[in-house]
């Protein structure tokens, strides 16, 4: 399908962890090496034992490198834990699993940040160490983190989600330092740049993952005027996520969990809406929003499965450029 469009199509992503990497890595598989860029969440991101993490990027980086621990979606195939094993026997913090590899990129990452590199540079410098072939982009290079408002009190996002397990009921989210954040350079000027020809929204979380790359001062103005096609995939099919926690919270915020909602919560700045085969009964709903609708397979189960919808992608994109 992509042989249809002109020789590289330039293609930005803007993505979250697990979910979102599975659409990128459908993207990077489609697209000739170098045409994507995939600009990802960084909220989520802290510093624990003397380390900055980088949840998404590590995912994407992880994914779009062909090392990623599948059955888990984040972390390292192969992985061992000595460090977390010798870690808990010396009563350290041992509730969020570092594998032995994967400190090594933490290692490397905090040493460069350390030494005056921006988070962009210790990514590329990450990314050619594994040989992805494709852009990744934090979505700022400067610190925003993801607090959450819980029935419990508020949370930091790592607590909230890995410690806790998601399981305190949600109330809001805060998203410290994103008005002083300045958006990555080289994202911020393809969202105006003519020669892109698509921004991708993968199915990942609206709320903790889109929501902190929307909120970056001038961002979703950016993507109201860009000249690319705008294009969201509903990470809702059938009333219940397709990872993670996106279902509980948007019963816990009162919101219906349904991919309208989602396209009704995108649909100032989006082009076109990718739903679910099995949520056909809201096209016309979501195309009296004034967006285009598709309908097809967004579970993402096989790679094949990953590569199909991001052909079904890029040809919308190419529908709509024209
Ligand atoms: N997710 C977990 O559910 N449990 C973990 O112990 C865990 C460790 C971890 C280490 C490095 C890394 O880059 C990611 C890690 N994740 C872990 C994933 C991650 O924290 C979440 O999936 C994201 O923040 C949500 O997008």
């Amino acid at each position: 399908m992509t042989g249809s469009m002109p020789s590289g199509p330039k293609v930005i992503a803007l993505s979250g962890g697990v979910g979102g990497a599975k659409l990128a890595l459908g993207l990077a598989k489609t697209l000739p090496p170098g045409t994507l860029t995939v600009v990802c969440n960084t909220a989520d991101d802290f510093d624990h034992l003397g380390l900055r993490i980088c949840p998404d990027l590590d995912t994407v980086m992880y994914t779009l490198g062909g090392l990623s621990n599948q059955r888990q979606g984040w972390g390292l195939e192969n992985e061992s834990w000595h460090v977390m094993a010798r870690l808990q026997q010396l009563g350290g913090e041992s509730w969020f699993n570092l594998g032995d590899k994967d400190i090594a990129t933490h290692l490397i990452r905090t040493e460069l940040l350390q030494h005056g590199h921006s988070l962009s540079q210790a990514t590329e410098r990450l990314c050619q160490g594994m040989g992805v072939q494709q852009r990744i982009l934090p979505m700022t290079n400067d610190r925003v983190s993801t607090r959450v408002q819980t029935v419990q009190g508020m949370l930091s996002f790592q607590h909230y989600f890995v410690r806790e397990q998601c399981r305190p009921a949600v109330r809001g989210f805060e998203f410290q330092g994103i008005d002083a954040a300045h958006p990555e350079p080289d994202f911020m000027a393809a969202l105006s740049d003519g020669s892109v020809d698509a921004v991708i929204l993968c199915p990942s979380n609206p709320y903790v993952s889109i929501d902190p790359i929307l909120k970056l001062p001038g961002v979703r103005a950016a993507l109201q005027q860009c000249p690319a096609p705008v294009i969201a995939i509903s990470p809702i099919v059938g009333g219940q996520a397709i990872k993670g926690p996106t279902a509980k919270m948007m019963a816990e915020l009162g919101i219906s969990c349904t991919s309208l909602a989602i396209a009704e919560y995108y649909s100032d700045f989006v082009d076109a809406y990718v739903l679910d085969e099995m949520d056909s009964i809201y096209l016309p709903e979501v195309a009296k929003l004034g967006l285009q609708t598709i309908t097809t397979n967004t579970v993402m189960n096989t790679l094949a499965d990953r590569i199909a919808l991001a052909e079904v992608c890029l040809a919308l994109a190419q529908q709509l450029k024209h």
